[in-house]
């Protein structure tokens, strides 16, 4: 899975990137002339990794990950080229989902690009951007069927889903708020189009707004959220990251302390699995102890050619073991006592937890 970092300028994103990556970039590094995107990798805690680890004892242990992109801020105006934000558009033409970094955080030494803490504001003025921009390819695609002397059966059906965006992005909506079927999603594919997106918003905010649990436009923004569908996590970036880098013992008295229980790259990678309709199936032996991201509704052959296309090819059947159901009575052996293990077919459903063994001919 690849999510890109969105928002204005000077919101956390970089802070952000850096948390759920271990990196250490430098924060404003782009208002000060940076012209790459930074990219990284995240690795999705599993406590189901965790502790299959400490049972097989493998050469390697490989946990899901997610890869990290962190652009710069857009601005109002950014789809028409003002700023530097869209010239880093492109980059995240290619993501999977867009995390929009809100700030909430108060803090007179960095200025908001707009001159007051307002995310709710915020939402607005860079789904604007996101609109801006898919309009202007719309319009030129329209314009091109359009005027095209050869027009197919295919364009004139693209055509009509094209201009349902149009209409939709003139009244605020952005695609992926359309409600679109899997067909009209379909014809839309080789646009990536920003606002078509799946999107999760992250509010950045500071150690007193999260103790007091409260920040400006919270009940708006929560409002507006549900009525979309869009899930929006509530963080402390900055108190995080500078947690992470105490040793254990204070880490954990801190975390209490402010009452965070969950870090940033639980609450966000759980979120991320949710909205996008994911799930992990779990491999356990020897050399490797592995967690393998699929979509929910995946069969046990599709599932196996994640592996190995071979393993996909040559399938037989699939022996499962419920994670739970391992966890519970702590061998795998007890777990076949039981006749809790079970061999499934190329149809079977994999479920999120399920720890498979695939039985292939070569
Ligand atoms: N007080 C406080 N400051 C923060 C917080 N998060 C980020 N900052 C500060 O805000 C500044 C900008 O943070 P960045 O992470 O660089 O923001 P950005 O969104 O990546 O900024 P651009 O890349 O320039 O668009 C830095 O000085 C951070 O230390 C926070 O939660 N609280
Ligand atoms: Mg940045």
């Amino acid at each position: 899975m690849k999510i890109g970092l969105i928002g204005l300028p000077t919101v956390g994103k970089t802070t952000l990137f850096n948390l759920l990556t271990g990196s250490d970039m430098e924060v404003t590094g782009f208002s000060q002339g940076k012209v790459e995107a930074n990219l990284g990798i995240a690795k999705i805690p599993d406590e189901r990794i965790d502790f299959l680890t400490k049972m097989y004892n493998p050469k390697k242990t490989t946990y899901a990950t997610i890869e990290v992109i962190d652009v710069p801020g857009l601005v109002r105006g950014s789809s028409t080229g003002k700023g530097v934000g869209n010239q880093f558009l492109d980059n995240i033409r290619k993501v999977d989902a867009l995390i929009h970094v809100l700030r909430a955080f108060e803090n007179d030494t960095v200025i908001h690009d707009e001159g007051s803490i307002d995310p709710m504001r915020d939402i607005e003025t860079v789904n604007l951007e996101l609109l801006f921009a898919d309009l202007a390819v719309i319009e030129n695609r329209i314009g091109r069927i359009q005027t095209s002397k050869k027009v197919t059966k295919e364009n004139l059906e693209e055509l009509e889903v094209l201009k349902k965006c149009k209409e939709g992005l003139e009244n605020g909506l952005l695609i992926h708020n359309l409600n679109l079927s899997d067909e009209e999603n379909e014809l839309l594919k080789t646009f990536s189009f920003l606002s078509e997106k799946p999107m999760i918003l992250v509010v950045n905010m500071d150690e007193k707004q999260f103790m007091e649990n409260d920040y400006p436009s919270k009940e708006d923004l929560l409002k507006f959220s549900k009525g979309l569908n869009t899930p929006v996590i509530e963080l402390c970036i900055k108190t995080e990251l500078e947690i992470n880098q105490l040793d254990f013992e204070d880490r954990k008295i801190f975390l209490e302390d402010l009452g965070i229980t969950e870090s940033g790259i639980d609450k966000l990678s759980t979120t991320a699995y949710d909205h996008l309709g994911l799930i992990s199936f779990l491999t356990a032996g020897q050399d490797e102890v592995r967690a393998w991201p699929i979509k929910k509704n995946t069969t046990a052959r599709k599932a196996a050619g994640k592996i190995h296309s071979d393993i996909e090819k040559g399938f037989i059947r699939a022996e499962v073991c419920k994670f739970r159901h391992l966890q519970e009575f702590g061998t795998m052996a007890k777990v076949k006592e039981k006749g809790l293990l079970t061999l499934e077919g190329k149809e079977y459903i994999v479920e999120d937890g399920d720890i498979i063994n695939f039985r292939f001919n070569v």
